[in-house]
């Protein structure tokens, strides 16, 4: 028990160090994606499963949660600042990915209809994220094409569409988190040299990159890889962890000892933030990942 109290003071205090300039302790801040089934719940049930979320997680000495929602109007932001800033929590990213999934929506649809419903779901998605102090991320939102599209007419959208949202996330002063996401769940931009390639053509201070090392590990040449990502952290303000199988960080064998201390080295600032399937639970993915991770940064 003592141990414990002696390693949390530690990791706290050396917390606290890594933000002066003076000493040379770094630790790079974890979040964990839950969602809050705000669509299917009152207001109070959302509230109590956030202040639960909060109130495990850091037990655990994460540092936020990235909140993936459906409906971002729904959450009651005054509400949710208290509880995230009495556990001092930050909410380091919102998932956009559902409004595709569930709604149809997508920045990179045929039809301009459904594009523009796509946008204005961003627009509710940037406005929470403003009030809590979060980040945006663009990825399966961009959607999928059909016969009556084509690649090239898909990635004219998504860029249209874009331009758009960085419109609205500039007026807001809000970051949006592009993600490069593998070929067998979306049809375009799946690698990070197209993906800085596009943010370099929008040229927008809001539009930052999102590495997965899930997709990293499943569309980078893994040769080449390691000095690539050396070169382009200044582009990237968020990190998705997953194992090759989609599992806990350290159940597989990604090397996340390189792939981390590749942004260390950077003094990479933003969030490295834990999107795996949830098994055998949330609770054990949670926990396994937050000491894999520690006992390698
Ligand atoms: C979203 O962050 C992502 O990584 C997608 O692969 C979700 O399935
Ligand atoms: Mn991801």
């Amino acid at each position: 028990m003592l141990f414990l109290k002696i390693l949390a003071e530690y990791y706290y205090m050396s917390k606290a160090l890594s933000y002066s300039n003076s000493i040379d302790i770094y630790i790079m801040k974890l979040s964990i994606v839950a969602g809050l089934n705000e669509s299917k719940s009152t207001q109070d049930e959302v509230l109590k499963h956030f202040a639960e979320l909060c109130e495990f997680l850091s037990s655990l000495y994460y540092d936020g949660i990235e909140l993936s929602l459906l409906e971002p109007e729904k959450i009651d932001i005054e509400k949710i600042n208290n509880i995230k800033d009495s556990y001092n929590f930050e909410i380091s990213a919102i998932g956009t990915g559902s409004t595709y999934i569930r709604f149809g929506y997508s920045l990179g649809h045929h039809n301009e209809l459904i594009r523009e419903k796509g946008i204005q779901r961003i627009n509710k998605y940037i406005d929470l994220a403003q009030k809590v102090q979060s980040k945006v991320i663009i990825g399966l939102i961009r959607g999928r094409f059909n016969f009556e599209s084509s690649s090239k007419k898909e990635k004219n959208n998504i860029k249209s569409s874009l331009k758009e949202c960085c419109r609205l996330a500039e007026n807001n002063g809000v970051v949006l988190l592009f993600e490069p996401i593998n070929r067998f769940e979306i049809d375009s931009y799946n690698t990070i040299s197209d993906s800085i390639n596009l943010i370099e053509e929008i040229g927008s201070k809001n539009l930052k990159l999102l590495i997965d090392s899930f997709h990293t590990y499943l569309e980078e040449d893994p040769g080449y890889i390691w000095d690539y990502l050396e070169e382009i952290t200044q582009y990237v303000a968020h990190l998705h962890l997953a194992d090759c199988t989609r599992r806990a960080p350290g159940t597989g064998h990604f090397d996340f000892k390189t792939f981390l201390n590749t942004f260390k080295k950077s003094a990479y600032d933003g969030f490295a933030s834990i999107e795996t399937i949830m098994k055998p639970s949330f609770e054990e993915v949670a926990k396994e990942s937050s000491e894999y991770l520690r006992s390698i940064l």
